[in-house]
């Protein structure tokens, strides 16, 4: 069965002038239905077209005239006469005291009035058992399944050879069944409306989402062919901004719809209790349907126009545009995250943006707080957006696979969207973690070094092991102190040497003018070790270059040799002015 092909052909004969009706759409333009009027603004959401949802949906009802029920022994035919008198038109048939009356035979085709027949878009009725087969046949559910999600603007029902029901109520779900909601109440009086549903009768629509009780289409007349009509937008707040009413959109939502009978029409007289025992008069009570219409579309929140059943469930499916996805175009597509989905308005078409992966990863997904920080790059190179890749492929990380993962280098001049960009570093993995971009030197570990981490950093030994060299504080050194340990090669001359004492190769580090392996003699054209001071030095010390820094370095190791063997006038010079050494000694003329 092509329920998508019988849907297309039967909407546009006759759901859509009743739709615009309805919807006080405007008559599309005449003539070329592409040409646009260049004041007015394209609109930019897409909408599917508006169809019966009723010819695809499944329908059952509790209870049928002249059909057994399950395990039931009620007996068929089942006789009914119709409230109207007068003259029959119908071939079949017969009068009984003047009333038209006939049976129902679920057996015999040409009296069997099963459900289906209120949704086949023909003459053909359903109708329920006469209450004079029970008045428990007073309440009667008929239940229509949509198969899915569809968004209803109106629901017109066509009765048959019965008054339109007395009490009922429009239910809908959300959820293929499971629970119900009422969409509609409707009652003889106002009286009905208060007791039977805790409504007021006819009020004012202020919201969205409100439940109506209305007495309109529940009087007796027409006693047969009586029509009702619900519309679910039309006459609410957000029917001229539906797109931006959410409560609106949410309402008129539907996957299956019930109409819950109460009590059927009966004429003033028959209401006394004599009359509702007495078969010639409730034979003439029951329901009957000639055919059910459901204005709906597929819900694609404004990203498709098409939504066609052309797919092995026979199911409608929107054909989602702008990059969505989902059974409602309801989110991105894979690939498509680099901003929220939104639906679509009027106004703005909310397309879902592609990632950019630079071609290492098919999927992303959408970070708020990535786009806060402004960390995603879009696909035109912009910081906007907040797409972040899945599975960066080809050796790549990073919210854009811009980077190469962790061991691997993109060498200079490699586009961050090569395939094979990203190389491994070849550095000794106990030796280096990664490697820089570009270059690819490795980047060691913190006790080694070199381009491939291939000796010990400073103050390491013992390649490849590189254990820390032991430090000892330098601010208590003596000669009688035995040196221990890895500095034993140090063998410098404290008096001589620079803080740092010696190198990782124990080579002593001396002062300025001092020299010697051991730092232990002044170099030539220097004199009185551990002074050392050069030739010049008799000359007033104004050199701005000789910093305050070096001279208290100086003094630091006057100080320390003080007690050692100086010669008488120096000694003189040192116990004076220690604290200012240059100053000291530039007034010393004999240290010259
Ligand atoms: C009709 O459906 C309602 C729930 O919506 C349920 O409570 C009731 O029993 C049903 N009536 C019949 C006759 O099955
Ligand atoms: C619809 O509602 C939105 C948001 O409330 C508003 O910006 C827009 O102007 C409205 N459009 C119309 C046609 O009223
Ligand atoms: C050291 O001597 C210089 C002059 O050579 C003088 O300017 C400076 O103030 C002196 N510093 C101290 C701490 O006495
Ligand atoms: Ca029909």
């Amino acid at each position: 069965m092509a329920a998508a092909g019988r849907a297309r052909g039967w909407a546009p004969r006759s759901v859509l002038p009743l739709l615009r009706l309805l919807l006080l759409l405007p008559p599309p333009p005449a003539g070329c239905a592409t040409a646009r009027d260049p004041a007015v603004p394209a609109r930019l959401s897409l909408h599917p077209p508006y169809f019966n949802l009723a010819e695809a949906a499944r329908i059952w009802a509790t209870a049928t005239c002249g059909e057994r029920e399950p395990g039931g022994a009620r007996p068929r035919p089942e006789l009914y006469c119709k409230l109207v008198g007068g003259p029959t038109v119908s071939s079949s048939g017969h009068t009984i005291q003047g009333q038209f009356c006939d049976y129902c035979n679920s057996e015999d085709p040409r009296k069997a009035h099963p459900i289906t027949n209120a949704v086949d878009g023909s003459e053909l009725w359903w109708q329920s058992p006469p209450l004079s087969s029970g008045t428990r046949y007073n309440k009667v559910n008929v239940t229509l399944d949509l198969g899915q999600l569809f968004q209803v603007a109106y629901i017109l029902i066509k009765f048959a050879n019965s008054p339109r029901p007395d009490l009922w109520v429009l239910e809908r779900s959300v959820d293929f069944g499971s629970t119900y909601s009422p969409w509609q109440y409707f009652a003889h009086s106002k009286v009905d409306c208060l007791e039977q549903f805790g409504q007021e009768a006819n009020r004012a629509i202020t919201r969205d989402d409100d439940v109506l009780c209305t007495t309109d289409y529940s009087r007796i007349v027409p006693l047969e062919n009586g029509e009702v009509v619900v519309s679910l937008i039309n006459g609410r707040p957000g029917a001229k901004n539906f797109t931006f009413s959410h409560t609106l959109r949410e309402f008129t939502k539907a996957t299956n719809i019930r109409l819950r009978f109460l009590r059927t029409n009966t004429l003033l007289g028959h209401l006394i209790s004599k009359a509702q025992r007495d078969p010639t008069v409730t034979r003439r009570y029951y329901y009957s349907i000639k055919d059910i219409s459901i204005g709906g579309r597929c819900v694609c929140n404004g990203h498709a126009e098409v939504c066609s059943a052309n797919n092995p469930e026979k199911l409608f499916r929107c054909e989602c545009q702008h990059h969505t996805c989902g059974e409602t175009c309801d989110r991105c597509c894979a690939g498509y995250n680099q901003r929220h989905w939104r639906p679509a308005t009027r106004e703005q078409s909310n397309e879902c943006e592609a990632c950019n992966c630079h071609g290492h990863a098919i999927d992303c997904y959408y970070d708020p707080e990535v786009e806060r920080q402004q960390a995603s790059l879009n696909s035109q190179g912009i910081y906007a957006g907040g797409g972040v890749c899945i599975d960066c492929q080809h050796n790549t990380a990073g919210v854009n696979c811009e980077k190469c993962a962790k061991g691997y280098y993109r060498p200079y001049d490699v586009p961050v969207h090569a395939p094979d960009g990203c190389i491994p570093c070849s550095c000794h993995p106990d030796h280096a973690e990664d490697c820089q971009q570009g270059l690819g030197r490795c980047t060691c570990r913190p006790n080694f070094r070199g381009d491939h981490c291939e000796e010990c950093a400073a103050g390491y030994h013992h390649f490849p092991v590189c254990s820390r060299i032991p430090v000892f504080p330098i601010s208590t050194p003596s000669p009688e102190d035995p040196v221990a340990g890895d500095i034993k090669g140090c063998d410098c001359n404290l008096a001589g040497v620079l803080p740092e004492i010696c190198d990782a190769h124990g080579r002593c580090l001396c002062r300025p003018g001092v020299g010697g392996p051991r730092c232990d003699a002044c170099r030539w054209g220097f004199y009185s070790f551990p002074i050392c001071q050069g030739e010049e030095a008799g000359i007033p010390q104004s050199n701005p270059s000789h910093s305050s820094a070096a001279r208290v370095k100086e003094r630091m190791h006057v100080s320390r040799t003080t007690g050692l063997d100086l010669e008488g006038h120096f000694n003189s010079c040192l116990s004076l002015h220690l604290t200012n050494i240059s100053l000291a000694c530039t007034r010393d003329q004999d240290f010259a």
